[in-house]
């Protein structure tokens, strides 16, 4: 077992990139967080684990129980822990004594979702492999009895889009019981693999908590998408935020202020939500977390130089034969990054072909599009992204004035911000208010 990469990839993008050869920075005091255990990639899941009790979806005792007992790079071990530990802390959560208070009910449930969710992360290789839903399934109903007990519940809708032939599901929170407060409002899209669960804990619980109207939604290729309409990846994202936008302005007309209406994207959502901002000239501003700039490029940096030049040389039986003979090795070849994003990308694309993910991949520019990008747009960056490295300078040289661009450092340097979300959500919240103008009384 070897860790290639020396970036975490949060609940991130991160394709392929243990087949990186020269990623890693000797340079500089690298990493500067501590890292649990030897494997990069199942510490960064650790901390997407740990890091959502900011917002009661986890707690760092048994979390770090797990932890302890998971062997560094086996996929079948980090499964096991983690739905053990959703397991009891299901039967926590359905202990009525313990129900005793909503809050009891909110953090017990949330913490059970978030750890299936964990669950899920490493068995997607199969796609017949029956998990895949049980456990969802699992972290959608906990996530349910969660929502349900916070002070205003919220609320699923299915919007439907008939542009894109899909149903777009979303997760809807009030931030007031107000039925005539208009108040600031968030989109929320996830990006590669993270689900709207998730987007709660990143960005909806920091703005419920600052006053905000929060809605979180998913799109083919995305979690609940996936599974329940056998959609991969599309790259036309208006397609799916469009309706959102359409929801907002429409149903919840009365509780949102349309002057300040925001759209985030989160990971390899910053293209996505880039993408829905040129088509969608009803948003007030955008926040890219970080800036994508060409899809593409990103993964491909990725790839062994020989390997690259097979697949560009429109070798494609060759690329797919040798991709998934690596992938039969396992981790010891080509590290765990690899592996998972080999397994976990070709299922969120819907392809059972390297080479066609990759050639799908090319459609996700931004280039293309943005120059029709109008409001106002956050292009966050990371010291130490590698993926992506250079891409959000790209993204802000490119809207000029339009943008602002804010490179997180050191501990907050990783993507997506991994371990430093209260960093994020600060930084990002001063910069809506100062953007915005936001004179409301924070609740
Ligand atoms: C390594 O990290 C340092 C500090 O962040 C940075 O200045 C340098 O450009 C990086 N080098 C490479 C090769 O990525
Ligand atoms: C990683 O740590 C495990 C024990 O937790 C150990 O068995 C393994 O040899 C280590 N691997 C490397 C590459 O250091
Ligand atoms: C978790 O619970 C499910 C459903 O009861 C069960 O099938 C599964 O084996 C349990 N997993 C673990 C690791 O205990
Ligand atoms: C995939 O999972 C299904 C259902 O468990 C199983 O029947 C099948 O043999 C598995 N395929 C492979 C290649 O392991
Ligand atoms: C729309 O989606 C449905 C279900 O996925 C599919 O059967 C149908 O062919 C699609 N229609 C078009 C026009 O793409
Ligand atoms: C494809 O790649 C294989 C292995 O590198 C090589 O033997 C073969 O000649 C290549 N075919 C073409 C058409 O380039
Ligand atoms: C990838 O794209 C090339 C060029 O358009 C095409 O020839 C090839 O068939 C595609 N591969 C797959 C698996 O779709
Ligand atoms: C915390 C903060 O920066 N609040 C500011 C939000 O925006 C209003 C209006 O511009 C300012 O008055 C607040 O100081």
């Amino acid at each position: 077992m070897r860790s290639s990469t020396p970036i975490a990839h949060c609940f991130a993008a991160l394709v392929l990139s243990g087949l990186a050869t020269g990623a890693t920075n000797e340079t500089s005091d690298y990493p500067p967080t501590y890292q649990l255990g030897n494997n990069t990639a199942f510490n960064s899941e650790f901390i997407v684990a740990l890091q959502n009790s900011l917002s009661g979806g986890a707690d760092i005792g048994p979390v770090l129980g797990a932890v302890k007992n998971i062997k560094p790079g086996d996929f079948d071990s980090y499964h096991k822990e983690f739905y053990k530990l959703a397991n009891a802390t299901k039967a926590q959560a359905e202990d009525p004594e313990n129900n005793y208070d909503p809050i009891n009910v909110r953090d017990s449930w949330f913490s059970a979702s978030q750890y299936y969710r964990r669950a899920d992360v490493y068995i997607h290789r199969n796609w017949s492999e029956p998990l895949i839903k049980t456990v969802w399934d699992e972290q959608t109903a906990a996530f349910d009895n969660a929502i349900a007990a916070l002070p205003i519940p919220g609320r699923r809708v299915q919007i439907p889009s008939p542009e894109g032939n899909l149903t777009v599901e979303a997760i809807w929170y009030s931030a007031s019981e107000d039925p005539y407060a208009k108040l600031p409002t968030m989109i929320v899209g996830n990006g590669f693999d993270a689900a709207q669960e998730d987007s709660y804990h990143y960005y909806c619980a920091a703005a419920l908590a600052r006053g905000w109207n929060c809605i979180t939604y998913e799109g083919p290729g995305q979690n609940t998408v996936r599974r329940t309409q056998d959609l991969g990846f599309i790259h036309n994202w208006e397609v799916v935020a469009t309706p959102v936008v359409d929801y907002v302005l429409s149903a919840k007309k009365q509780v949102v202020d349309e002057r300040r209406l925001v759209l985030a994207g989160n990971s390899m959502g910053g293209y996505l939500a880039a993408r829905a901002a040129a088509f969608e000239p009803r948003l007030s501003a955008v926040i890219l977390v970080g800036g994508l700039w060409d899809l593409y490029a990103g993964y491909t940096s990725q790839l062994p130089a020989d390997l690259l030049s097979i697949y560009e040389a429109g070798n494609y039986t060759t690329f797919d034969e040798q991709v998934l003979s690596l992938r039969d090795v396992g981790p010891e070849d080509i590290g765990t990054e690899a592996i998972w994003g080999l397994d976990y990308g070709l299922w969120a694309f819907k392809t059972h072909s390297p080479s066609e993910f990759f050639n799908l991949t090319k459609l996700y520019r931004i280039q293309d599009v943005v120059h029709q990008i109008q409001m106002p747009v956050f292009v966050g960056d990371a010291e130490f992204e590698n993926i992506f490295s250079g891409q959000a300078q790209k993204v802000k040289d490119a809207l000029g004035e339009k943008s602002t661009f804010h490179q997180f450092k050191g501990v907050a340097g990783y993507h997506c911000q991994s371990g430093a979300q209260q960093e994020l959500a600060r930084t990002i919240f001063a910069w809506l208010n100062k953007t915005l103008e936001i004179e409301l009384p924070y609740s």
